[in-house]
């Protein structure tokens, strides 16, 4: 087999940069290792910010975003047992983020790869890329208990944080950079309405919680909670219990529960390589880079990876120019540097730590203080929160 550009992951990076090379006349094959069904029943990111709109728009896969996604214009930050909303709109000229799902994302971008006919192999076992320091890199699979082969120009890794691209490349040519974080999110959806219209941050002497929402009938609610946490341990009516004790009294009083129909814990990790590009191998998404969810920036990344990415490989097939790819790399990082930063900064500021001791606390709740006093920092959070630009 040969095509133009093959994609390991079909997760939203693979299939956003896939729609893109399509719409752009620009073969493709999608590889991954596991099912779509599977990869619809991860439940992940739920805030986009115009810079995804626009992308998804140009892939052709945003008409029902527009129709059920919610535009918000604002966050809360809440401590001292109440609310500081920070308006987002009116801080940046303008500018919303949409409430819509990942799986929502993810569901929309492979109904449009099925119409368009693009070809792609699930439960694709053993996918490795090969000869990417040569100008014929070619890419091998197992499916069915057969060996295939993809011949191509380019391959871009958008298997995630586990998948197989990053770890394909010699050890001494790439560097990486990371943060554990000794906590975890405790993560459940439920099918009642959310505490409020906005998302709420809040910082609490137990714990950072977060509700968010993916529709006006569905809410997702998130705890801090300890890397060594049971699922098991955590009943809805426990899990509901710490929530209302993290939150200003008026929240705690309206919270809506009942069942959970799911629930996970996500450990919560900083992590970049550098470079981004190795030969005709592209890293792109969580394959290059992982950021704690505090500032909802992981998937937003993932799509100023494909940004950039496409319009390097849409120059080099219509003009023959490297220019483009040649910069990915850099171009990549300048934003991904500052996303960790922000991610880096929120998770900092809203978590309790183990060795989180009073002169911490009060640093913590200076911070707080500042920035929803000062129109400086508020307008920096809004800045960071809706995205910077790409
Ligand atoms: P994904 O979504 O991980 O998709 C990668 C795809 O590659 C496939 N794959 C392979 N295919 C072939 N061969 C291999 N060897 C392969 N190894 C892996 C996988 O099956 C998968 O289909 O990466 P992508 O596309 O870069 O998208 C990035 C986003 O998914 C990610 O940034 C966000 O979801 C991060 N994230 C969150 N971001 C937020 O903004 N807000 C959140 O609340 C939030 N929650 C989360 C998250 C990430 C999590 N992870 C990675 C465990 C919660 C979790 C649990
Ligand atoms: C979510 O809705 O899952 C969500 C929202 C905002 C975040 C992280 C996760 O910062």
């Amino acid at each position: 087999m040969r095509t133009q550009v093959v994609i390991i992951g079909s997760g939203p990076s693979g299939l956003l940069l896939g729609q893109l090379l399509t719409k752009a006349g620009i073969d493709n094959i999608i590889l991954d290792r596991v099912s779509p069904d599977y990869i619809l029943g991860r439940v992940r990111a739920g805030v986009l910010e115009e810079g995804m709109v626009r992308l998804l728009d140009e892939a052709g896969a945003s008409e029902r975003l527009h129709r059920e996604g919610l535009p918000h214009e604002g966050i809360s930050l809440a401590f001292d047992g109440r609310d500081h909303r920070i308006d987002l709109t009116k801080l940046t000229g303008g500018k919303r983020v949409v409430v819509y799902g990942q799986t929502e994302v993810t569901q929309d971008l492979l109904d449009e790869r099925r119409k368009s006919g693009a070809g792609g192999f699930y439960e694709a076992a053993n996918v490795t890329p090969h000869a990417f320091d040569t100008d014929s890199p070619y890419v091998t699979f197992e499916k069915d208990g057969v060996t295939h082969r993809i011949d191509c120009d380019f391959i871009a890794g958008c298997d995630g944080y586990h998948g197989v691209s990053r770890k394909s490349v010699p050890e001494n040519a790439i560097r990486t950079f990371e943060k554990v974080y000794p906590f975890g999110w405790l993560g459940v959806l439920i099918d009642r309405p959310p505490v409020d219209h906005e998302l709420i941050y809040a910082n609490h002497e137990r714990g950072f919680a977060l509700c968010s929402m993916r529709s006006l009938t569905r809410s997702r609610y998130y705890i801090q909670c300890a890397l060594d946490e049971k699922i098991e341990d955590w009943s809805d009516a426990r899990f509901f219990d710490e929530l209302r004790l993290r939150l200003p009294a008026p929240h705690a009083e309206a919270l809506v529960t009942g069942e959970s129909f799911e629930k996970s814990i996500a450990p919560l990790r900083s992590f970049v390589a550098e470079p981004m590009r190795f030969g005709r191998l592209f890293l792109v998404g969580d394959a290059a880079h992982i950021v704690p969810p505090t500032g909802a920036k992981g998937l937003n990344l993932a799509a100023s990876d494909v940004h950039y990415l496409h319009e390097g490989l849409r120059e080099f097939y219509a003009e023959r120019s490297l220019a483009g790819i040649d910069a990915y790399s850099a171009r990549a990082l300048a934003r991904v540097w500052k996303a960790e930063r922000f991610s880096w900064s929120m998770t900092t500021l809203l978590h309790r730590f183990p060795d989180t001791g009073s002169f911490d606390r009060k640093m913590q709740e200076a911070d707080l203080d500042y920035l929803v006093h000062s129109l400086a920092a508020s307008t920096a959070l809004a800045e960071n929160y809706v995205g910077l630009p790409f």
